[in-house]
């Protein structure tokens, strides 16, 4: 039977709820300061339906009034007595946060509510585990043009069968209609509107202009020939959030700014004079390729245009590593260019991946306190300001699932869940000669060296040397951008330590331990049972498993909040 709506009623709601993380993670920080770009964009879209009225409710974000749970996560009991959502939406963007949504969908499923659910998860492999639990439609890619067709058949009680892109249920078997063509014109869609974000008290503000990427890195999701919305409507979205909440931090999403060169150039001066006119500078932070430190006009054009922070994907200062990654740059040439981006004056943000396996046929055997003492060297010398040192996941969708399953090495998702798929946690079978529990400890080692208790000592200090910045009187400027950078990062790497151990604790809580060693002996028993050769092992480890709601979702919570552990 198709879900239904209530036909009686004059004005219809939609919720798009953005699930709570599993648990305190590196992220979880920031997640109460901004919220997600994707569901935005479709609640807004979803917003120019006649008698629609719309919300989204951010589980990592809930502000001072939003309804919490007793443990994490909001009170959607709560929630649908005071405001009872007739559909209710769900992103699924990060894979971590899926047992927690597919826990919120069977809630509302449960009291009759059509459930639709989108973002990166939702590949074709993980359809059937979505929809046998508590979605009833997925839509798979882009939808700001889908939810409105879709809001409308459920309204009028049609079968989806003629829009593209979703996948539902029909008398027990999956209808699956063809992807439609991704979008290309973006001046057709409204603007993100962040007020439809219920409660979220947002300071970085996340915006964008470039969907896709032109590079292939093995690991990554993002897919497909860069399209490009105009400097103008970029512009246009963060001058309104300027002018109308006071916004002054953005976080421009696009995987690789700089894309469309001259393009990027036009915007980068449009934001230049923007911020000349209203006589306030904003802090943008941008993700950028390295070898964009060779281009010397659009470094200068991007700092004048109050981009501040760049966050560059190292993933490994390891040759071998780079190539398995398909990275297409040289550890050799790595620090050289990092340099440039620092004296440009860029805040740089490292991202890396510790351990990151090699194709079978590789012949790369590294001991792990080598690939430690790499990791450690090439960050000190880079003198990155902040760094995340995580390991790597196999996300859906991606080639590196599709080798690890091959080759049969991934850990079963019934031992360690979606839940774990967040980069902290080791989630395959690593490469000889290092072992899962060591990878985990030797990035936590990484970043325990660099995030440090006794930089509380040296926050101290700094706050002591701010009068040498007279030493600058020259260029006064100049100092206090000295003293601000070294003031900020030390506040942050002392930060970073109570994180690291606020972290600690819960994993020590939850007995991941356990877990790995029973993921450790299935997949050694699976071996052992000569069982991974070819299409089985993929089969195993790729489709869809079907939940078992209690094996999952043993550290999330409940969609009233409660701990279910
Ligand atoms: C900004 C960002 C972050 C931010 C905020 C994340 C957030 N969204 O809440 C921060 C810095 C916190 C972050 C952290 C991490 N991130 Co991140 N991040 C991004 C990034 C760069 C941009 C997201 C974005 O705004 N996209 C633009 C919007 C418009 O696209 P979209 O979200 O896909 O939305 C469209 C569709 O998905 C769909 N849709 C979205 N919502 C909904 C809702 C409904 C109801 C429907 C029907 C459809 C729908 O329609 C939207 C519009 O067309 C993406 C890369 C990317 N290009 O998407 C990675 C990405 C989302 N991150 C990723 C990952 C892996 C991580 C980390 C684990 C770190 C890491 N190892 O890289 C952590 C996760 C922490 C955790 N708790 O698990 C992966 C997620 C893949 C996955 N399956 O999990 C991505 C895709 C990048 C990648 N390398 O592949 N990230
Ligand atoms: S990791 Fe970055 S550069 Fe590589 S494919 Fe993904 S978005 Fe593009």
């Amino acid at each position: 039977m198709r879900p239904m709506l209530n036909t009686s009623k004059k004005r219809h709601r939609l919720r798009i709820v953005i699930p709570a993380y599993p648990a305190f993670n590196i992220y979880s920080r920031i997640a109460k300061l901004t919220t997600a770009l994707g569901p935005v964009s479709v609640a807004s879209a979803a917003r120019e339906l006649e008698g629609w009225d719309v919300e989204v409710l951010d589980e990592n974000n809930l502000g001072r009034y939003g309804p919490r749970g007793p443990v994490a996560g909001a009170d959607h009991e709560r929630l649908q007595e005071q405001r009872p959502a007739d559909v209710v939406g769900f992103y699924g963007g990060l894979t971590s946060t899926i047992p927690r949504l597919y826990e919120v969908a069977r809630f509302y499923k449960q009291k009759g509510v059509p459930t639709i659910a989108g973002g990166q998860h939702f590949v074709e492999e993980n359809i059937t585990e979505a929809l046998s639990s508590g979605i009833d439609y997925v839509v798979k890619g882009e939808a700001e043009e889908t939810i409105k067709e879709l809001l409308l058949a459920v309204a009028e009680d049609r079968p989806a069968d003629e829009i593209p892109g979703v996948a539902f249920l029909r008398n027990g078997r999956i209808v699956s209609t063809p992807a439609g063509e991704p979008i290309t014109d973006f001046d057709r869609l409204p603007l993100p509107d962040f007020s439809l974000v219920r409660y979220a008290r947002i300071k970085i503000y996340p915006v964008g202009r470039i969907r896709g990427c032109g590079m292939d890195c093995e690991f990554c999701t993002v897919k497909g020939r860069p399209r490009c919305a105009s400097p103008e409507r970029l512009l246009e979205h963060i001058s309104r959030l300027v002018e109308t909440v006071g916004a002054r931090q953005f976080f421009i999403v696009d995987d690789l700014f700089g894309q469309q060169r001259d393009e990027t150039l036009r915007l980068c001066e449009m934001l230049y004079e923007y911020q000349k006119e209203i006589g306030r500078r904003l802090r943008i932070t941008v993700q950028i390729r390295l070898d964009k430190a060779r281009d010397t006009e659009l470094l200068h054009a991007m700092r004048r245009a109050g981009i501040n922070t760049v966050a560059i994907g190292f993933e490994s200062p390891i040759e071998e590593e780079l190539r398995a990654m398909n990275k297409h740059i040289r550890a050799e040439d790595m620090l050289a260019l990092v340099r440039t981006f620092r004296k440009n004056g860029f805040l740089i943000h490292g991202m890396f991946i510790f351990g990151y396996p090699m194709d079978g046929n590789a012949d790369f055997l590294m001991p792990v306190e080598q690939r430690v003492k790499h990791f450690r060297r090439f960050i000190r010398k880079a003198r990155i300001d902040t760094v995340q040192v995580l390991l790597a996941v196999p996300l859906p969708g991606t080639e590196l699932r599709h080798r690890l399953a091959e080759e049969g090495r991934i850990y079963p998702t019934r031992v360690l869940g979606w839940e774990y798929y967040d980069g902290s946690f080791p989630l395959f079978e690593p490469d000889a000669p290092l072992s899962s529990d060591e990878l985990q400890r030797s990035a936590k080692q990484i970043m325990g060296h660099f995030y440090r208790f006794r930089y509380m000592f040296f926050v101290a200090l700094n706050i002591l040397s701010f009068p040498s910045i007279l030493f600058f009187l020259h260029n006064l400027h100049e100092g206090w951008a000295r003293w601000h950078r070294s003031w900020r990062n030390y506040l942050i790497r002392f930060g970073g330590w109570i994180t690291i151990r606020q972290w600690t604790v819960q994993v020590d809580r939850d007995g991941f331990a356990r877990k790995l060693d029973e993921a450790k002996k299935q997949v050694a028993q699976r071996f052992a049972k000569g069982r991974h050769s070819g299409g089985e092992m993929i089969r195993s480890a790729i489709t869809t498993v079907l939940p078992r709601p209690a094996a999952r979702t043993s550290d999330s919570t409940t969609p009233d909040g409660t701990s279910r552990r």
